[in-house]
């Protein structure tokens, strides 16, 4: 039976799932939610997520939200081209990566993001995107240092690639869709969205809204 994939276009947290359902090469079909139109807060999508947020899986009777357990699910349940990492110390070190990009690079991104990317243009708080730049690139300093611009965590693409990347993605929009507003990513950053970039199964996973 194949896993039922629910995601928003741009979304990093779903775009993390989708990196990963692609890197265990497994079998899904895609629902791709609008939230203009209010598809998150329909009952029969509350049922499955009371959040009110993607992603979501669905895999036999198992419904599930938060993008972070669904990877973890993903690779007990389906342990082929494990995605958590190898070993005990590339799998602790490869959470904590992703934990960190949840809980401190997506806090201030999320604050840019509203202020640039959904609000009409040039009409953002000035000061509050520039609290939100500081704070973007303190984190990003600490990440750059976690890379050479390869995979975070050994030698092939983990969930700490997985989380960071669509991260950094949707930082990157902010300059091309508000330029000035922007955040100019550490070399070694560039050089790491360039490897995760150049993976066979990335192309498949770009937001469909941003191929128009
Ligand atoms: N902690 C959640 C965060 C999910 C989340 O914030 N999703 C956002 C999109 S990035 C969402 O669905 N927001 C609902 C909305 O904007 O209406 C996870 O990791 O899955």
């Amino acid at each position: 039976m194949s896993i039922t994939f629910y995601y928003g276009s741009g979304s990093p947290f779903a775009w993390k799932v989708w990196l990963a359902l692609e890197h265990k090469e497994l079998p899904y079909d895609t629902k791709l939610l609008s939230f203009q139109a209010g598809d998150l807060k329909k009952p029969e999508y509350l049922a499955m997520n009371p959040r009110a947020q993607v992603p979501v899986i669905v895999d036999g009777d198992l419904q599930l939200f938060e993008a972070s357990a669904i990877v973890e699910y993903l690779d007990d349940r389906y342990p082929g081209r494990p995605v958590i990492g190898r070993d005990p110390m590339q799998r602790a070190i490869g959470r904590r990566i992703a934990a960190e990009v949840d809980a401190y690079l997506f806090q201030p991104s999320r604050r840019l993001f509203a202020q640039t990317l959904f609000v009409p243009p040039g009409t953002g708080n000035p000061e509050e995107i520039a609290a939100a730049r500081g704070e973007i690139d303190k984190e990003l300093a600490r990440f750059d240092a976690y890379t050479t611009g390869g995979y975070l965590v050994g030698d092939g693409p983990t969930v700490a690639d997985y989380a960071l990347y669509p991260m950094l993605a949707l930082i990157r929009r902010v300059e091309v869709r508000a330029p000035g507003q922007g955040v100019t990513l550490p070399p070694k950053l560039e050089a790491f969205s360039r490897t995760i970039e150049a993976l066979p199964h990335f192309a498949k996973t770009i937001p469909p809204h941003w191929k128009n």
